[in-house]
């Protein structure tokens, strides 16, 4: 897949070199592209952001350099939609990561200071995303964990003893938790269940704990999903055992 990134910053995004995302960039299971539009400008002083009309503080990025990186980068990537990074976006979460990664490729296109023109939104940004009700410095962080999420969906990118299907919300479910040795660890022993050879058994307390947590932690995603006959019946277990112990009831939201 074919990641193309209009930034400021083009130097944040050697972050990606490390890690699950690294290796499936050497491995060129995907592409990335950066697109800075302070390459663009042709004022003596590679001017980037300009005043914001109707005033107030903080700038706003210069419409012609980035206008013109971003249309670089349509035309090397023509069948990639361009995707701005904002707080103002929908909320990404992994249902759009998994659309994301089934396409040829993307276009993000960073923001700084106070944001874009809201012109070169109209005429040339298809969609906008935001990760979450905070406000960032910029979309760099954005885009990256949005390439992160999307490259490790990507056939190819995991390892075998790594794999996406496994995940935390791939099933709509918080994950379990894990251990490993050693069997005790100041006083705390790792549940025999997982010690027992027993595969259904592990299953079966693995996928309680899921539940569980779930109930505990995020109600709402719960709530969304339909659970088996056997799930209800975990959680039920679950909450049953779990009346009355320190931190053990559902979260307020
Ligand atoms: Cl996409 N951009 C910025 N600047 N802040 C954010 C964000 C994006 N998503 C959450 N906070």
């Amino acid at each position: 897949m074919r990641f193309d990134v209009v930034t400021l910053f083009p130097e944040m995004f050697r972050a990606m070199e490390s890690g699950v995302t690294g290796r499936a960039l050497r491995k060129g299971v995907a592409e990335l592209h950066l697109w800075n539009p302070r390459d663009y400008t042709e004022d003596l002083h590679r001017t980037v952001d300009d005043r914001p009309y109707g005033g107030g503080p903080g700038m706003v990025m210069k419409v012609e350099p980035l206008k013109r990186a971003l249309e670089r980068a349509r035309a090397a990537a023509p069948a990639s939609r361009v995707v701005h990074l904002t707080p103002q976006g929908r909320r990404f979460h992994q249902g759009v990561a998994r659309e994301m990664a089934q396409r040829e490729g993307v276009i993000l296109l960073a923001g700084r200071y106070e944001g874009i023109d809201e012109r070169l939104v109209e005429c040339c940004v298809d969609e906008e995303w935001s990760i979450g009700d905070y406000v960032l410095s910029g979309g760099e962080l954005a885009a990256m964990v949005i390439l992160d999420a999307v490259i490790r969906l990507l056939p190819g990118a995991l390892g075998h003893e790594e794999s996406a299907a496994q995940d935390s919300y791939m099933n709509g479910l918080l994950d379990f938790p894990q251990y490993t040795r050693p069997e005790e660890l100041e006083g705390r022993r790792v549940p025999e269940v997982l010690r027992s050879g027993d595969h259904e058994a592990i299953r079966r307390w693995r996928l309680q704990q899921a539940l569980g947590r779930t109930w505990l932690r995020r109600p709402e995603l719960l709530a969304r999903r339909r659970l088996s006959e056997e799930e209800r019946e975990l959680l039920e277990e679950y909450i049953q055992t779990h009346q009355g112990v320190a931190g053990s009831t559902p979260r307020e939201e």
